[in-house]
Formats: C-alpha cells, sequence, structure tokens
C-alpha cells in the first residue's frame, strides 16, 4: 500500500479539463413515468423538471429528479425508431450520460477530441429566457458518454428545452448528498487501454489498484483501478473480469448488460444509519449482511469509531478505514431485473479510499446473489 495521500496523488493530474463535479446522470429507460416514480418513492429524489411532447419535444420524455447535489435524468424513448430505444433493448434500463460540470464545454470538447476522445455531441449553445447552457458530449466505455455542461450563465431550473415539473407527489428526501463516484465495468483486457483513455483524453490520475490476486475470493476474481481528476470531485473506479474458479460478477454485468457500462453509483450521505433505515423501509433491497465474524472482527481492524456496532450489524453497514480515517459503505441489489447497475450508500469519515478491506465480504455477499440467479 501507498503512503501517499489522496490529495498527494491527485496533485498530478492535469488541469487542461477543469471540473466542477458531476452535473447530472442521465438513464435511458423502458418507462420513465414509472422510473421516476421510483427513485422519488424509493430513493427519495424531488421532482425538478420535465421535457416531453408537452414541452414541444417529440422523440422522448425525460423527468429530472434532484436531491442534495444529485440529479438524475429518467428518459424514455416516445417511438421504437429511437437510440433510446435502441440503447433499452440492447442494454436494459441503464446510464446513458455521465455529465461534468465544467467552466467551458467548447474548450473541454475541444481539448479531449484532439486528445482522442469520439465525439458524441458537437459543442452547442441552447438559450432561452433564463440564459444559456453550453454542452458538448464524447463517447467513454461502451456506448456510455461524457457530457460536459457549462452553466455560468444560467438562471433557470435545469436547462433550456426543460419546464419546472410541479408535483403533488413528493416523499421526504433520504439524506442523499452528492455523487462520491461512478464505477464502470470493461470487457477482457481492456482496463490498461481504459486507464490510459482516462489519463490521456481525460488528463486524470489512476490513485488506487486492485488486482485479482487481492480481489479473489472463492469463485470470482477482478481488477479494478480507480481514475480521478485534479480536485477529486470526479472519481471513476474501472473494473475488468478476471480469471477465477467459476464466473466473475464483472462476467455476469457484460453478459446481461450486453457489454460495458456503468455498474455502481455511489452517493453519500452524512447519516448512513438514518439513511439505510429510511431506505429499507422505502422497499430499497440491499445485499445480505456479512457473517457475523465480520462484525466481532471490526473494532480490531478498524478502531474506534462513532457509530455503535450493533446497529452497523442489523443494517449490514460495512465499515473500512485507511491512514486518513474510515468510511461507512453498503450496497444494493441491481436496481433493474438484468443484474447489471446497483446503488452504494457511503459516508466517509476521513478516508478517501474505496473499501479495499470489504471487498472479500462484500463479494462473497454478490456471490450469493448471483448463485440464486444461476449465473455462478
Ligand atoms: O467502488 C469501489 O471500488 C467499491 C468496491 O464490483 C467495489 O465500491 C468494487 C467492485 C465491485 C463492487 C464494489
Ligand atoms: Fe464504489
Amino acid at each position: 500500500m501507498s503512503t501517499q495521500t489522496f490529495a498527494e496523488k491527485i496533485a498530478k493530474a492535469q488541469d487542461f479539463l477543469p471540473i466542477n463535479g458531476t452535473d447530472y446522470i442521465e438513464f435511458y429507460v423502458g418507462n420513465a413515468k414509472q422510473a421516476a416514480h421510483y427513485y422519488k418513492t424509493a430513493f427519495g429524489f424531488q421532482s425538478l423538471a420535465y421535457a416531453g411532447p408537452e414541452t414541444g419535444v417529440r422523440d422522448r420524455a425525460s423527468y429530472v429528479l434532484q436531491q442534495g447535489k444529485i440529479r438524475l435524468i429518467l428518459t424514455t424513448a416516445l417511438k421504437s425508431d429511437s437510440p433510446i430505444a435502441e440503447h433499452v433493448k440492447t442494454h436494459g434500463d441503464g446510464v446513458k450520460i455521465l455529465a461534468l460540470w465544467v467552466d467551458d464545454a467548447y474548450s473541454a470538447f475541444e481539448e479531449t477530441t484532439k486528445r482522442g476522445a469520439k465525439p458524441y455531441l458537437q459543442p452547442q449553445t441552447l438559450t432561452d429566457e433564463y440564459g444559456e447552457v453550453k454542452m458538448s458530449g464524447i463517447y467513454t466505455y461502451g456506448e456510455t458518454v461524457h457530457m460536459f455542461i457549462e452553466r455560468k450563465n444560467y438562471q433557470g431550473i435545469f436547462m433550456p428545452g426543460y419546464r419546472e415539473w410541479k408535483s403533488e407527489y413528493n416523499p421526504a428526501d433520504a439524506g442523499l448528498l452528492y455523487i462520491d463516484h461512478c464505477v464502470g465495468n470493461v470487457g477482457w483486457n481492456r482496463m490498461n487501454e481504459t486507464v490510459k483513455w482516462y489519463e490521456e483524453v481525460m488528463g486524470f490520475v489512476n490513485i488506487l489498484s486492485f488486482d485479482d490476486k487481492q480481489i479473489n475470493t472463492e469463485y470470482s476474481a477482478l481488477m479494478s483501478k480507480v481514475m480521478s481528476n485534479g480536485n477529486g470531485f470526479s472519481k471513476f473506479p474501472i473494473n475488468e473480469p478476471a480469471e477465477g474458479k467459476k464466473k466473475s460478477q464483472i462476467e455476469e454485468y457484460l453478459e446481461f448488460y450486453e457489454g460495458e457500462g456503468v455498474q455502481h453509483i455511489a452517493v453519500a450521505t452524512k447519516d448512513i444509519v438514518k439513511t439505510v433505515t429510511d431506505l429499507k423501509s422505502r422497499g430499497v433491497e440491499f445485499l445480505s449482511a456479512p457473517p457475523e465474524a465480520y462484525y466481532e472482527m471490526m473494532p480490531t481492524r478498524v478502531g474506534e469509531i462513532d457509530e455503535e456496532i450493533a446497529l452497523l450489524k442489523s443494517l449490514g453497514i460495512l465499515v473500512d478505514c485507511d491512514e486518513e480515517g474510515y468510511l461507512l459503505q453498503i450496497f444494493t441489489k441491481p436496481v433493474e431485473d438484468r443484474p447489471t447497475l446497483f446503488f452504494e450508500i457511503i459516508q466517509r469519515k476521513g478516508a478517501q479510499s474505496f473499501g479495499a478491506g470489504n471487498f472479500k465480504a462484500l463479494f462473497e455477499s454478490l456471490e450469493r446473489e448471483q448463485e440464486l440467479r444461476g449465473n455462478l
């Protein structure tokens, strides 16, 4: 393990692409109206904006939800002859766009495409009575896209083309604050290329790596490398399957998503016990808790923590520590019928790592699910 701090590692990133954080995450889904209802009811997102036939958009309907700094868009096609419908046909519901909030969307496009990025959307300026939003986009792994969003001259609710969505159904939020990281699964032998892409095209640095010897439970294996931009606001871990005794969880994802894509979205809370208790009561399903022994070992493994271990155990919350502090995390089951995208709830108390000490317990829990699906 390296003794460099997170701050020392990210200081090496290049700054040709300044990023202020995640702007939004857009899902392409089979039924956006119902998906929006699920994210409001189960996860506590709030209605923000809408675009569709009523606002002059003919081919799609998009619902924008917000909680803390997190914005999700649920988009569906209104006809079969549509790239959205094609995406859903191939991948099922999933993440199409990881949008990054930048100061200059034109320069972001210029700088990344001249370093080899494949264009998705040429830079353009959208205007309405509230100002202007500039945007551009490039492809990353699979059919997934990084959009660059510049909104310094915009005062509207979301962006031109959308109108405010006022709903009479407004369930309370669940304490979710911001996107901590978004993980991508790539195909066999695609790790190096993808890491190189984030380094060269985006100016990111590799801050953590786990190889298949560290991440190897009884059955499945994987490799993982975390890529970060220079301020640490944008973190994209990448997973690649590795050969194990049986099928890797990453392989299961690639098979069911029918390609590379976003595996999990980690959302931060400042009170994980409260958030998870709340999400469970709303019907969010989490992976099963690790065995008794995991919690018996916790005091020796992580030292003194503020939370009551019995409470963490009853909820199945995992804890890990590094040189800078500790973190608490828990993972949902996949939120679609295909075993593809899931969510992580994370609370950081100093630690800037990703829970490597939990990998064994976590992956065994994941494999119990994989086995129930007959995919191990
Ligand atoms: O983002 C991470 O690295 C952690 C751990 O299939 C993780 O959340 C890594 C791979 C995976 C599930 C979780
Ligand atoms: Fe994670």
